[in-house]
């Protein structure tokens, strides 16, 4: 991967592989994905290659199949295909191919790739592929073609809709049409009943002369339809194909519950007015969206001594916008956006802590719809609660459809036991309250949310006499290695601290909201509520450190086997660290960890320990992590930029960058990392720029690295739109809106910004 190629306003915006890997495509089909939120769309290769994975998958579009583990997102039948024959030969990067290039740009979400490829036979083609999805219009997707002869060919062209793509088996066939120029297939979702429509329209040029072929239509099963062309080439020239595509389904916002008539009336009026643009007129659009939504207000600037941490975070920009279906609040974000298969589409914790923050700094009223989903779904949080003998509201690990409870499968103890899950969405609520004062969301929504988390909390906690205390006993915390473990400390802070905000906002509620806290209470009982919170809050058993300065991550884990990395051959490789541990007697006898757990703890929270406890920690802890889970270096990397360890944040920090952008192929086959992109944010801007929502302050205290000259990006802090700028020698804010006096917290001090400020160290 070649992560320096852009140049001019492109410079650090492209991504580009520059010599095709035929064994592991799915690689950049993952990372350089396009979408919108509304869909994704993999980057697979036009022509198939052996081990493609190619996926479409639209948010929010769940389905349960028959013997499956799990309701999941399906593939849409592929529009991306376009297989060419020379004479009888496929072409094919696979072949005798040369000058290979794929490139991604992230400015404006271009795909771009091309090649010279040689028949057996000796005639020579020069194929470059171009294709956008479009961030304006979230239904359409365009291709280009242009494929330039260098001899005399005849070639063959097979381009349509094919729906045999791996977890098509969701869709019962309804109908395909062939229209003139104007392929449709129509399905409906085998359980949950949603109709899919999508449409593909051809166009062809030859230099630039338009030609009306015959387009030999054919269908070899019921979810295909296939255009058959054939074209005569001379020397020197280029056929240019146009296919411009689009999806529609039922489940979309403005025609919810429609049916199939109705969806497949406005996927043609739509195909009718999008059928005759050019790909260049789509692209311009859609970057101009991409520059509004995305560059021009929260791009973030790092000028330091590696190009590739320039293009990391604006990687993790570009992921996190084409991720997210902030358009509708009755969807989240899938631990692997929409960019492939991985964990089925399903949201976890990963939306709370680890993107929430860079959706609540930057655009909050997209944070805003990521947490009106989980309000959206707490029907199904209540029953969640009742089946396992739980009180309020119990958020699944594993969520999908807002009614689908909790679906995690049933071979993982995670959907049994993680529940801290709950406490994060909490915690999520609270923050985005603090960042922008949204009293509004509080009273429809957020209030109700931290209340009924307080109150699965309160009845899951168990007394225990003997020490008069409260445990949280039976769970998994963070660290998914240690099953069946008994207070977890990052469970038992968080499920304190969703105790102490339900109590702080009955309390204020009562005070100030009087008609607020009457509807609620007589929705939820707070009174009664109330009255066992106080009691149980101060006595939840909180792990403190030890006589060595540790913190124990939970019960047990510090009377483990130690194989911690000195002295043990500890592989990068966490399979093979799995292998070694299964002969010691499994996870769960060792002291390794999967990932960032106490220290996820420390880092959210930094005022629990001192910072002489956190270090200790931080080295102890990470001398037994394996990073196993993509959410766990940009945590170290983050909290060791706030302990000041500013060598192991930038080493962390380079090792997180790398998850998906990185050499290691298979690591991104199943789509992106979303979490880890969120981290990566979070390192630059809350790690290295030191933002941090303190308490109810916005506070900034730098930690840049040595060799970074400069990070600059915007946030936004009680609607106001900050702009700031971090040097080594200071930092200046400036208060680009302008409408409210905003202040920050800098070492312990209270600083108004007024238009703008300026500190020097
Ligand atoms: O939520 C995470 C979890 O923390 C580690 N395993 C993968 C999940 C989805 O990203």
């Amino acid at each position: 991967m070649v992560y320096n190629s852009g140049t001019g306003e492109y410079k650090g915006f492209i991504l580009k592989e520059e010599v095709f890997d035929a064994e592991m495509p799915q690689k950049t089909e993952s990372i350089m994905c396009l979408g919108n939120g509304y869909m994704g769309v993999r980057s697979s290769n036009e022509e198939y290659v052996k081990e493609d994975s190619r996926g479409t998958y639209v948010a929010g579009t769940f389905n349960f199949m028959e013997g499956d583990e799990a309701t999941e997102l399906p593939n849409v039948p592929d529009v991306t295909n376009m297989l060419f024959t020379v004479g009888e030969e496929t072409v094919s990067p696979d072949g005798n191919m040369a000058n290979y290039e794929k490139t991604l740009n992230f400015k404006n979400g271009l795909l771009r790739r091309y090649f010279e490829w040689t028949s057996k036979d000796g005639k020579r083609l020069h194929l470059e592929f171009l294709r956008v999805v479009s961030l304006k219009d979230f239904h359409l997707i365009c291709s280009k073609v242009n494929v330039t002869a260098l001899d005399d060919c005849e070639i063959g062209l097979k381009s349509g809709i094919e729906g045999n793509v791996m977890h098509c088996a969701h869709f019962e066939p309804c109908g395909m049409n062939a229209a003139n120029d104007v392929l449709q297939i129509t399905a409906v979702t085998k359980e949950s009943g949603i109709p899919f429509s999508v449409m593909t329209c051809h166009r062809f040029e030859i230099n630039g002369v338009k030609i009306e072929p015959d387009f030999g239509v054919t269908s070899e099963h019921d979810l295909q339809i296939m255009a058959n062309l054939a074209f005569s080439l001379k020397a020197g020239n280029t056929l240019t194909i146009t296919k411009i595509s689009n999806v529609f389904t039922g489940r979309d916002k403005e025609r919810d519950g429609c049916d199939m008539p109705a969806l497949v009336a406005d996927a043609s009026a739509h195909m009718a007015s999008v059928k005759g643009r050019t790909l260049e007129d789509i692209l311009e659009e859609s970057a101009a969206e991409w520059d509004r939504r995305v560059w021009s207000v929260r791009d973030v600037k790092v000028d330091c001594d590696k190009e590739e941490y320039q293009l990391a975070v604006r990687f993790a920009l570009y992921h996190l916008t084409i991720m997210a279906p902030v358009h509708d609040n009755r969807m989240n974000i899938g631990a692997k956006g929409l960019s492939g298969p991985g964990y089925k589409g399903h949201t976890f914790w990963d939306t709370e802590i680890f993107m929430l923050p860079y959706f609540i700094f930057t655009c909050p009223e997209e944070a805003r719809s990521l947490i009106e989903y989980r309000y959206n779904s707490i029907g199904a949080a209540r029953e969640n609660a009742k089946k396992k003998g739980f009180e309020g509201a119990m958020f699944p690990w594993e969520s999908a459809w807002l009614t689908d409870g909790e679906i995690t499968p049933d071979k993982y103890k995670t959907g049994l036991q993680e529940h801290h899950i709950t406490a994060d969405v909490a915690v999520g609520v609270y923050y985005y309250y603090i960042v922008t004062g949204d009293e509004e969301f509080m009273e429809r929504c957020g209030y109700e949310l931290l209340f009924d988390t307080a109150k699965f909390w309160s009845s899951r906690l168990e007394y225990n006499a003997e020490k008069d205390i409260y445990e949280i006993l039976c769970v998994i915390g963070p660290d998914e290695y240690k099953e069946d473990i008994d207070n977890n400390a990052y469970t038992n802070y968080l499920a304190q601290y969703n105790l102490q905000l339900a109590i702080h906002y009955y309390e204020k509620l009562k005070a100030d909201r009087p008609e607020v806290y009457e509807r609620l209470n007589e929705a939820l009982g707070l009174d009664s509520a109330y009255a066992i919170w106080c009691d149980r809050v101060d006595k939840i058993y909180l792990p403190r450190e030890n006589e060595d300065g540790l913190v124990p991550q939970d019960d047990t884990y510090l009377t483990l086997i130690d194989i911690s990395r000195d002295g043990y051959v500890f592989s990068e490789h966490p399979h093979e660290v799995h292998e070694e541990v299964w002969k010691l007697g499994g996870l769960n006898k060792v002291m390794i960890s999967k990932q960032a757990d106490v220290m996820q703890l420390m880092y959210m929270f930094e005022d629990l320990f001192s910072a002489e406890v956190k270090k200790k920690n931080f080295y102890f802890y990470e001398r037994r992590c394996i990073h196993d889970s993509s959410l766990s270096l940009s945590t170290y990397s983050a909290l060791a930029a706030d302990l000041g360890e500013k060598d192991t944040a930038i080493t962390l920090f380079g090792r997180a960058a790398m998850i998906d952008m990185g050499p290691v192929m298979w690591s991104s086959h199943a789509g992106i990392h979303a979490a880890s992109l969120g981290g990566i944010w979070q390192c630059v801007v809350l790690g290295f720029g030191g933002v941090r929502r303190y308490g109810e302050n916005l506070r900034i205290e730098p930690n840049l690295p040595d060799n970074w000259n400069e990070v600059s990006t915007n946030i936004v802090w009680k609607g106001q739109t900050l702009a700031l700028t971090v040097k080594q020698d200071g930092f200046t804010v400036k208060n680009l809106t302008g409408t409210k006096e905003v202040s920050i917290l800098h070492k312990g001090e209270l600083i108004p910004v007024g238009e703008a400020l300026e500190i020097k160290y």
